[in-house]
C-alpha cells in the first residue's frame, strides 16, 4: 500500500528529476537540506531572506525550551520589524510615494485563529498588534487609522518609522521615478516565518512595509490570510514574499497548503504555485515572487520566479541559508 510518507517520498523524487540544469544543488543535497522524506523534525523554524537568520535565532530560543510556535513566530519577526537598517519591514521601511511608512502584517496559529493589520502607521511592531486583533477581538483584520487607534488603546507607543536613511532614499527616488513603485531588489524583503513546535503545532507570521513607493493606501499580500500566509495544522504552513498583487491573484499561500494536502512536498507545492504565477501573468518583468513552506513532518521547501531568493532554517542540528530553485534567471 502506498502510505502518505512513501507518496511524499515518491513525488519528491519525481520532482527533482525535472529540475532545470541551471540549478547547482544536486538532488541528494536538496533532499538532505530540506529534510525530504525523513522522520518528523521538530521543533523547526524557517523564514524568508537573510534577515531570517536573526529572526530564527530568537524564535529558536523559545522553541528549544518547549515554547509555543505562536510565541516563537511573533518574537522572531519582531526582530526584523525593530531593525532600523532593514528597509522593507517595520521601522526604517521605505515609505509610500507620499513619504508615509505604512505597514502590513498577519499571524496565524495551529487552530486557524488569525489576526492582521494593514496600512498601519507609526507603530513599530505590527505583528504584535495583529496578534492582539486575533486574541482580543472578534475580527481578523483592522486597517489604517482604526488599526492605529486599536494599537494605542492596547498600549503600543506611537513611533516615527521614517528613518533619515529611508527619507533620503525616498527623496532621491522622487527626482527621477515618475512615481513608479518598486519591489525592493536588495536581499532583505518581507519576512515570513513559519514554526513547528515540540507539541507538533504550526504557526506563521508575515510582516512588511510593502512595495517601496507604492500608492498611498495600497495593501499587498502580506496581511492577507491565504495570500501572504496560511497555516493548517493538519497539513502545513506557507508564506510569500515579492510582488503582492501577483500572490493575491493566485491565493498563493492557501494554494501551497492545499497542494501539500493533496500529497505534494513543500518544495513541489511552492514550485507549482510559482508556476501558476508565471502562467497567469503575460509580463513577468520585475515580477519576483517566492514561497516557502513547512509541513507537519518538519519537511520544508521554497521556490521563486527569479533566482536570488533564499530562506533561513534552524533546527537542533541544522542552521543555514538555503537558496531556492527558480523558474527563470
Ligand atoms: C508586498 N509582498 O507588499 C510584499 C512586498 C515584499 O518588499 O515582499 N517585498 O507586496
Amino acid at each position: 500500500m502506498k502510505t502518505r510518507r512513501n507518496f511524499i517520498k515518491l513525488t519528491a523524487l519525481g520532482s527533482v528529476a525535472v529540475l532545470t540544469s541551471s540549478c547547482s544543488t544536486s538532488e541528494k543535497e536538496l533532499e538532505e537540506k530540506t529534510n525530504a522524506s525523513k522522520k518528523v523534525v521538530k521543533p523547526i523554524v524557517i523564514s524568508t531572506w537573510n534577515h531570517g537568520i536573526a529572526a530564527n535565532e530568537v524564535s529558536w530560543k523559545l522553541l528549544s525550551k518547549g515554547g509555543s510556535s505562536l510565541d516563537a513566530v511573533e518574537a522572531g519577526v519582531r526582530v526584523t520589524e525593530s531593525d532600523p537598517n532593514n528597509s522593507s519591514v517595520g521601522i526604517g521601511g521605505l515609505p509610500d510615494r507620499d513619504g508615509f511608512v505604512t505597514l502590513d502584517a498577519c499571524i496565524m496559529n495551529h487552530e486557524n485563529e488569525c489576526g492582521a493589520v494593514a496600512f498601519l502607521q507609526d507603530i513599530e511592531n505590527p505583528i504584535s498588534v495583529a496578534r492582539k486583533v486575533m486574541e482580543d477581538t472578534q475580527h481578523v483584520m483592522l486597517v489604517g487609522e482604526g488599526a492605529k487607534q486599536f494599537a494605542l488603546e492596547k498600549g503600543f507607543k506611537e513611533t516615527n518609522l521614517l528613518t533619515e536613511k529611508s527619507k533620503k532614499a525616498w527623496e532621491k527616488w522622487k527626482e527621477h521615478s515618475n512615481y513608479q513603485p518598486t519591489i525592493n531588489s536588495e536581499n532583505h524583503d518581507t519576512i515570513g516565518l513559519l514554526a513547528l513546535d515540540e507539541n507538533g503545532n504550526l504557526s506563521g507570521a508575515c510582516t512588511t512595509s510593502g512595495m517601496a513607493y507604492k500608492l498611498h493606501g495600497r495593501v499587498g499580500d502580506s496581511p492577507i490570510i491565504g495570500a501572504g500566509l496560511f497555516v493548517d495544522n493538519e497539513v502545513g504552513a506557507a508564506c510569500a514574499t515579492g510582488m503582492g498583487e501577483a500572490v493575491i491573484r493566485i491565493a498563493g499561500s492557501a494554494i501551497v497548503v492545499e497542494l501539500m494536502r493533496n500529497g505534494m512536498s513543500p518544495y513541489e507545492a511552492c514550485k507549482e504555485a510559482v508556476n501558476r504565477v508565471v502562467k497567469k501573468h503575460k509580463d513577468l518583468t520585475g515580477l519576483q515572487v517566492g514561497f516557502i513552506a513547512l509541513n507537519n513532518y518538519g519537511e520544508h521547501g521554497g521556490y521563486s520566479v527569479y533566482s536570488g531568493f533564499n530562506y533561513a532554517i534552524h533546527t537542533k542540528t541544522q542552521k543555514e541559508m538555503i537558496d531556492t530553485k527558480f523558474n527563470r534567471k
